[in-house]
């Protein structure tokens, strides 16, 4: 059963990601260390028609500006400047083992969000539990799992262009962790939302992620102190929501538990 399980697995990840991509030692990863004999895998799916990809590089109708607001896309960085060599945007985060555009729809940056929800983890008597060996309380965040990996992440999805950050934020959480929600509680989250803070925005250790097209992130946290509480339910990308309790140990997708990590130390909350 396992076998057929990782068949099934390996056939449906290779339509997403190339089969095999050229290993990246840690020390060569920097654009900086020089590496003549780099060969990293060319991958690239056909998005063609797709309103929301760019088109090819080599396109001559796509006259990119990079590094600035191109129309309505952003093609800035949060990180910094990035580099165009032979035409093509090098991720700030170095070499993947993967060039072109992977699965990704824009080239260079691909701006995301992701929104953290917490609230303190109580007992039945409605006071906050403490962690027995921290000694912290503990907060638990809005989890999803995704219908892609199967892994469990931080509510996020990507900015349309012309969109901001705020309304894609509540769009991606009202879509993927409160499907069909009534209209009391979505005029209860859309008020949670009024009131976000930043925890960063930077590049995500995305594994979709290609030496000229990556994906970055603005990460807000928003809590909950509602006594009603929020009711989840999954939707669009997502096939699972739930409230799951923060820890070091939670295995969640990309680098969502250093996002995770932060917050809960805004709060001084057990990790
Ligand atoms: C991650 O992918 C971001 O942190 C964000 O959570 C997510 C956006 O992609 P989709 O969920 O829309 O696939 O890198």
């Amino acid at each position: 059963m396992a076998n057929i399980l990782s068949t099934i697995v390996f056939i449906w990840r290779s339509f997403r990601f190339p089969m095999t991509s050229y290993r990246v030692p840690k020390d060569k990863t920097c654009w900086s260390v020089d590496w003549p004999q780099y060969a990293p895998t060319a991958y690239e799916i056909d998005l063609t028609d797709k309103s929301w990809a760019d088109p090819s590089i080599g396109n001559a109708s796509f006259q990119p500006k990079w590094n600035q607001m191109d129309g309505r896309i952003d093609r800035r960085s949060h990180q910094n400047i990035y580099v165009i060599k032979d035409g093509f945007p090098l991720n700030p985060l170095g070499r993947t083992g993967v060039c072109l555009r992977g699965v990704l729809g824009r080239w260079g940056p691909n701006h995301a969000v992701d929104a953290i929800v917490t609230q303190w983890k109580r007992d039945l008597n409605n006071r906050i539990q403490i962690h027995e060996t921290t000694n912290k309380p503990i907060l638990e965040f809005v989890a999803i799992k995704r219908r892609d990996t199967g892994q469990w992440a931080i509510p996020g999805g990507f900015v349309e262009s012309g969109e901001s950050v705020d309304t894609t934020l509540e769009r991606e959480f009202l879509e993927e962790a409160a499907a069909e929600a009534d209209t009391e509680t979505v005029v209860r989250i859309r008020r949670l939302f009024e009131s976000g803070e930043e925890v960063c925005r930077e590049c995500v250790k995305d594994p979709r992620n290609t030496d000229n097209a990556w994906i970055e992130t603005v990460v807000k946290l928003f809590h909950w102190e509602d006594a009603r509480p929020l009711r989840l339910r999954a939707g669009d990308d997502a096939v699972g929501a739930e409230w799951r309790q923060i820890d070091s140990n939670l295995d969640l997708y990309a680098n969502h538990l250093d996002f995770i990590s932060r917050a809960s130390e805004r709060f001084g909350g057990h990790f």
